[in-house]
């Protein structure tokens, strides 16, 4: 079985060690997959986050997962997409590296990733993908399942083409 995993299926569903989550910098909940966990982790999630303080673009913060299956939530603030020329495939890669930063220092072995940025945010999805395999590859020794969650068909697609036929799980 490959480690990197290509699924369409609900994030909030999966029994994975870390689910991570697409939060915007004030780690508040938001719409979205941000929405669909905290809606599933339950209002404790909301208390743990408050006490954060927020989190800069690029970068991560770790609370439990509470009602989820995931024992951990991965809260990821991916770059809002202006035309690339703002830095956003580096906030977008950094922000998936301090994801794995700290599911390592959980000792975390399976994680479960939303396609950060790509839905509200209007980054591109197929330079979304690439960049969070790019990660995803650096990692792929640290974790025996690293898990691509796509929700719509387009992600998806993208990935399982980016991956192989042996990637996919459903
Ligand atoms: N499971 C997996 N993926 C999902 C789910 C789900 N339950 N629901 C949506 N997605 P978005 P962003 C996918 O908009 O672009 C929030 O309001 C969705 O199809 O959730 O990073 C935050 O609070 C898309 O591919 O996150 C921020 O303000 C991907 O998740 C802002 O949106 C990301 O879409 C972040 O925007």
């Amino acid at each position: 079985m490959p480690v990197i995993k290509v699924i369409q299926y609900d994030i909030t569903d999966l029994d994975v060690d870390i689910i991570v989550n697409a939060a915007n910098t004030t780690l508040l909940g938001g719409g979205g997959v941000d929405g669909a966990i905290h809606r599933a982790a339950g209002p404790e999630l909301l208390e743990a986050c408050r006490k954060l303080g927020g989190c800069p673009t690029g970068e991560a913060r770790i609370t439990p997962g509470f009602r989820l299956k995931a024992k951990w939530v991965i809260h990821a603030v991916g770059p809002v997409w202006s035309g690339g020329g703002r830095g956003e495939p580096q906030l977008l890669e950094s922000c998936y590296q301090s994801a794995f930063r700290l599911a390592k220092d959980a000792k975390a072995r399976s994680i479960a990733f939303p396609c950060i940025s790509t839905g509200v945010y209007h980054y591109p999805k197929e330079d979304a993908a690439h960049t969070a395999l790019k990660v995803m590859y650096t990692h792929d020794k640290e974790f025996r399942s690293i898990v691509a969650c796509c929700f719509d068909a387009e992600n998806a697609g993208i990935y399982r083409r980016l991956l192989g036929p042996a990637a996919s799980q459903d």
